[in-house]
């Protein structure tokens, strides 16, 4: 009896003893959810994804729910660019939040200056998981970063090799976009802590060349045929020579096997003079599928073969650029289309787990791309397609669902950004400006004008030769230089698809006048000049 009395005590200690502790937790957890809890971060970013490509812009070509959800329950920009097009000095400029001539990743040879201060170190510093899974393509033992499956350069599509953070190399089987959000899904549900927030980095190899669906998409859409861009034909009158002499026209430098998907040995047959390296490119990525892989790619293979022996011969030039127009956004179209589907798997886990609500969701590219417009694929140039990258904001805790902003932001100012809307201080030498008040309704502090951009890569893939400029809502200036001196003046209210080069137009005089004067204000508030122009020019050759 004594027993069961001391046993009853004991156990009404023990429950006054965890009701004071439950107690104490409570009061504990209130204090922790008054303060603000600080966003998680969920940065998306493809390659070479142009808004062309993304429905919540445009649904000619095609349907992207899941990417479009990100617009429709937050912000979409309209006027979102970069400030040099071209993927690594991109993320470079994401990372440091400064200019190409600043932090000095130019290009996609020149390397990246790992002293430079990224955001993932500082929001390391402040107490944040971090981690990065897909394509970095510079550095593959990024600072900051608490956990990274990387891929090697531009890495593979089929089957990939992962640089991970022991620096070992992993080869994983399966299709990029979905190993990439498989990594991410994962490193997701191990780090889902309440104390502590995150930034991931989940970013796409897709839709970089050399486009390879996945099998079901690759099917899916070789069947389907989509409409021209009204400048397919481009002839580039009106224009300035690089139009003319850049390399990156569909019908005379788009590869036949490595790009259009035709077997090589179908090329070969019809004895068509093709580039050298065509079918080598081709064989070489192709070789990169398994067994079960090529059984459902072959077929699909087969049958553009047999259609472009039966109609290559009889076709004119024309139509050869309208055929290989669809080879190219068949396979472009469907790399989109899984990565749509992988984004979603994504947004499906913040909702379940309820991390949605104070996610920061943020969807971009590296840059935009040509699907045809001006004859091109490929980008670089300061023109629209490729200038304009995609951006979309959402975050349900402080984002308005819906909104629109036309307003000039830069992905220069993404670090900014992020780093503002988590409450960390922002270095004063990000050039970059948070966007934050544009993301809270604020858009009467936001006063930006014009952006500045600079392209450097040439001599170079493409021969996209070397040019800075101005942009602002109505006109666009460009400075072509190097081995031309040539500049270039577009209305893009008059002349939206850039078409017509007005810049000997008298009427427009005046209006180059002061553009040029804000040009030059712009090279000297972002420490840009033409003594750095040459000394990029002369570290290329070697000279230093
Ligand atoms: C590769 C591609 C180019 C592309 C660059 C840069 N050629 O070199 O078409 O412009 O990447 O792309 S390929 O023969 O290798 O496909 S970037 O997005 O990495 O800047
Ligand atoms: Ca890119």
């Amino acid at each position: 009896m004594d027993a069961i009395i001391k046993s009853i005590e004991l156990t009404a200690i023990a429950l006054t003893l965890a009701f004071i502790i439950q107690g104490c937790t409570r009061n504990q957890q209130d204090e922790i959810s008054d303060a603000p809890q600080r966003p998680n971060i969920l940065f998306i970013m493809s390659d070479d994804h142009a808004y062309q490509a993304i429905s919540a812009y445009d649904s000619t070509l095609i349907s992207t729910p899941n990417i479009d959800r990100i617009a429709n329950e937050g912000l979409l920009f309209l006027n979102a660019s970069v400030t040099n097009s071209i993927c690594a000095p991109s993320r470079a400029t994401i990372l440091t939040g400064k200019h190409c001539h600043i932090h000095g990743k130019i290009d996609n040879i020149t390397p990246f200056d790992t002293n430079q201060i990224t955001f993932p170190q500082l929001f390391q510093k402040a107490g944040y998981k971090t981690s990065i899974f897909g394509k970095l393509h510079f550095g593959n033992n990024p600072k900051g970063i608490d956990e990274f499956a990387i891929l090697p350069g531009q890495g593979d599509y089929l089957n990939p090799d992962f640089i991970i953070t022991n620096g070992d190399t992993i080869n994983i089987q399966g299709y990029a976009t979905d190993i990439i959000t498989d990594l991410s899904i994962d490193w997701l549900k191990a780090n889902n802590d309440p104390e502590s927030p995150f930034l991931m980095m989940y970013f796409h190899k897709a839709p970089h060349r050399a486009w390879w669906p996945a099998p079901d998409k690759f099917k899916e859409f070789s069947k389907r045929t989509f409409p021209e861009p009204a400048s397919l034909f481009d002839d580039y009158t009106n224009r300035g020579t690089a139009s003319r002499t850049a390399e990156m026209n569909i019908l005379e430098h788009m590869m036949l096997s490595y790009d259009c998907k035709v077997l090589p040995e179908a090329v070969a047959e019809l004895e068509i003079k093709t580039d050298p390296r065509d079918s080598n490119f081709f064989n070489l990525s192709y070789s990169k599928a398994n067994n079960s892989q090529k059984t459902a790619y072959q077929p699909v293979l087969d049958s553009i073969a047999d259609e472009f022996k039966a109609n290559w011969l009889s076709m004119n030039d024309e139509q050869r650029m309208s055929w290989k127009y669809q080879r190219y956004i068949q396979d472009y179209l469907a790399c989109i289309s899984s990565v749509d589907d992988n984004v979603g798997r994504v947004l499906d886990y913040l909702d379940e787990s309820g991390l949605a609500e104070n996610t920061i969701v943020i969807y971009t590219s590296d840059q935009g791309f040509y699907l045809g417009e001006h004859g091109w694929f490929d980008k670089r140039f300061m023109y629209n397609e490729s200038f304009k990258t995609p951006l979309m904001i959402r975050w349900p805790k402080k984002i308005k669902a819906g909104i629109r902003s036309d307003e000039l932001v830069q992905n220069l100012d993404f670090a900014p950004t992020l780093l503002d809307a988590a409450g960390i201080e922002v270095p004063a030498d990000m050039q970059g400006e948070s966007m934050t008040p544009l993301l809270y309704g604020h858009d009467e502090k936001w006063d930006r004008k014009s952006v500045y951009y600079h392209y450097y890569e040439y001599p170079g893939e493409h021969a996209v030769k070397r040019h800075y400029g101005i942009a602002t809502k109505e006109y666009k200036l460009i400075h072509f230089y190097y081995d031309i001196d040539e500049w270039e003046f577009y209305d893009l209210h008059e002349d939206p698809n850039e078409m017509n080069n007005a810049y000997e137009d008298p009427a427009y005089s005046a209006t180059i006048l002061k553009l040029k004067s804000e040009l030059q204000e712009l090279r000297v508030r972002y420490d840009d000049s033409p003594e750095r122009d040459l000394n990029f020019i002369r570290s290329n050759k070697g000279e230093d």
